[in-house]
């Protein structure tokens, strides 16, 4: 499969490569990786995502800029789409989609198979990886660049190199992207020491909301649209908070709602070891990882809580 791609990247000119709605560093360092490397090979190359301006924690990265909104109209052979568990949420509509040869790359086990050629190895700690193998065992330049963005898809796929994804192969990998000149601390300092003083606001606001349900085992915590409101944020600033959640004493799972739009909320789901929140995700109509997933609920903002507390009920 590797190999094809390998095959298919020489033969053909022109890309497209997206990712999904919402993207995380994966899903931009990822994407921004193949768009580079194929550049670099003086192909014809876009890069869009169906979320515009990407967050900003990432403008420090060279092509930050290039990345355009999700038109459907872009007129190139192959398509990659990179850590997309469902073709709907890269944005590209289906008529488009399967004018082209798409290749669907990406980790999610809930990934739904809709490429014409598809490596989803859940294994791989980030679709980074799988685009380094890609890279690698096609003979393709891996610049300063382009290993940077790597660089950036496992740091942020692999919680700074915590989560139980993170194997030896994550760390050769990792080795590798650094001997091609990545600045881990000036990419660390970027993605995860520089907050807004808005943002720390709305995480001092979102603590408050914490508590605990199924003794202590599942944490709660949300952000209402009044909150976002008040500090002048908005749902990218809120980018990992789900993680404090998480970490309340003796939480297996932690929760994050976040008001989308009134009696809309989107969910983050994080545990820490046993619990499968994958599961839980897909009753919510999204999915993820076994650690990490997230879906969305309609509802006030009680009814929310109370259909969260329910799903985690096998925690008694
Ligand atoms: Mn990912």
């Amino acid at each position: 499969m590797i190999k094809k791609i390998g095959e298919i990247i020489k033969k053909y000119n022109s890309f497209l490569v997206v990712s999904h709605i919402n993207p995380d560093g994966d899903a931009i360092g990822s994407s921004l990786a193949l768009y580079r490397a194929l550049k670099e090979l003086n192909k014809e190359v876009y890069i869009e995502n169906p979320t515009t301006p990407t967050p900003y924690i990432y403008s420090f990265l060279e092509d930050f800029n290039k990345i355009e909104p999700v038109s459907n109209s872009k007129d190139v052979d192959v398509v990659f789409i990179v850590d997309v568990a469902e073709a709907k949420r890269c944005g590209l509509n289906k008529e488009y989609l399967q004018s082209k040869k798409v290749i669907n790359i990406d980790h999610h086990k809930t990934n739904t198979n809709f490429g014409d050629i598809n490596i989803v190895l859940p294994e791989a700690a980030a679709v980074g990886c799988i685009v380094w193998d890609i890279f690698e065992k096609n003979g393709i330049n891996v610049s300063k660049d382009t290993a940077t963005y790597l660089y950036v898809s496992l740091l942020t796929d692999t919680g700074s190199f915590r989560y139980a994804s993170t194997t030896p192969k994550t760390f050769e990998i990792a080795s590798k992207l650094l001997e091609k000149g990545v600045e881990p601390w000036k990419v660390a300092y970027n993605i995860y020491e520089t907050n807004s003083l808005n943002e720390l606001k709305l995480l001092g606001l979102t603590l408050q909301t914490l508590e605990v349900h199924h003794h202590g085992q599942l944490a709660i915590e949300y952000i209402t649209s009044d909150m976002f409101e008040k500090t002048n944020t908005t749902a990218e600033n809120s980018e990992g908070f789900v993680n404090y959640a998480r970490s309340v004493r003796g939480a297996e799972v932690g929760v994050l709602l976040r008001e989308d739009a009134p009696n809309l909320f989107k969910i983050s789901i994080r545990s820490k070891d046993k619990v499968d929140v994958s599961q839980a995700a897909v009753k919510f109509g999204g999915g993820g990882h076994k650690n990490a997933a997230g879906g969305e609920i309609k509802g006030s903002l009680q009814e929310a809580k109370d259909k969260i507390i329910e799903a985690f009920s096998f925690l008694e």
